[in-house]
């Protein structure tokens, strides 16, 4: 739920998303933001010195964290893709009107968040997870997660069917940084759902625009 504003904490004029570039939680609340057209101003994190103010409005201190005008919070990447979404959603990405395809979204969301992320983290970092060898948390995380996302993607172009919802938005950044591990390896498997599928998103305009690196501001350098 937002939280309003701690009273030492000005709203800011324009909306204002906490955001680290390659985080798939950011990526994901970019993208909703950047469809909808919302206009917010983007503070990229150093994740090992965060601002000060992001931890006075957000004290769990994750990002993405979107700051409303009105005095809102809302630190979840998927509430921040719903406030998006309920501003302008002119390709119903929110499937509104179909309570199947809205459950089968929860479902996908809820396989990636709280099943799929773990294994991932696991095979992106074995040497913190010794209790497995790097190939077998590869295979759970295939056979948990990417093999059935495959059969799905192999049936339809997108996760509810030919149009692209909100669940494909959720997980791709997630799938990416799968690939990425070992992204030879991810190629030569035979996975064509997902490898059209991921492929499809990461040559996205709208990928392409959210993944532009924060201008480095003019020093005064001597
Ligand atoms: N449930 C949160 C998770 C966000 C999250 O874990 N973000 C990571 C970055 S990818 C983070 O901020 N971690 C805190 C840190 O690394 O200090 C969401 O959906 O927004």
């Amino acid at each position: 739920m937002p939280a309003p504003f701690p009273a030492s904490v000005p709203a800011p004029a324009k909306p204002t998303l906490y955001s680290f570039r390659r985080c798939p939680y950011a990526i994901r609340a970019r993208m909703a933001l950047s469809y909808a057209g919302a206009a917010v101003d983007i503070c990229e994190v150093a994740l090992r010195q965060k601002p000060a103010a992001l931890l006075a409005i957000s004290p769990k201190a994750t990002v993405p964290v979107l700051q409303l005008p009105s005095g809102e919070v809302i630190d979840q990447s998927l509430d921040i893709m719903a406030w998006a979404l309920h501003q302008c959603d002119p390709a119903n990405w929110l499937t509104a009107g179909n309570p199947t395809q809205s459950a089968q979204a929860h479902r996908w969301i809820t396989l990636n968040d709280e099943v799929f992320k773990p294994l991932l983290d696991h095979y992106k970092y074995p040497a913190r997870h010794p209790e497995l060898s790097v190939t077998e948390h590869h295979s759970r995380a295939l056979d948990a997660f990417i093999r059935p996302l495959d059969a799905q993607l192999q049936a339809t172009r997108y996760l509810l069917g030919a149009e692209v919802s909100l669940a494909d938005v959720a997980l791709f950044p997630f799938v990416r940084q799968f690939a990425m591990v070992d992204q030879q390896g991810f190629d030569a498997l035979p996975l064509p759902g997902v490898q059209a599928w991921l492929a499809g998103w990461l040559g996205s305009a709208l990928f392409g625009a959210v993944m532009r690196k924060p201008e480095v501001k003019a020093t005064n350098m001597p």
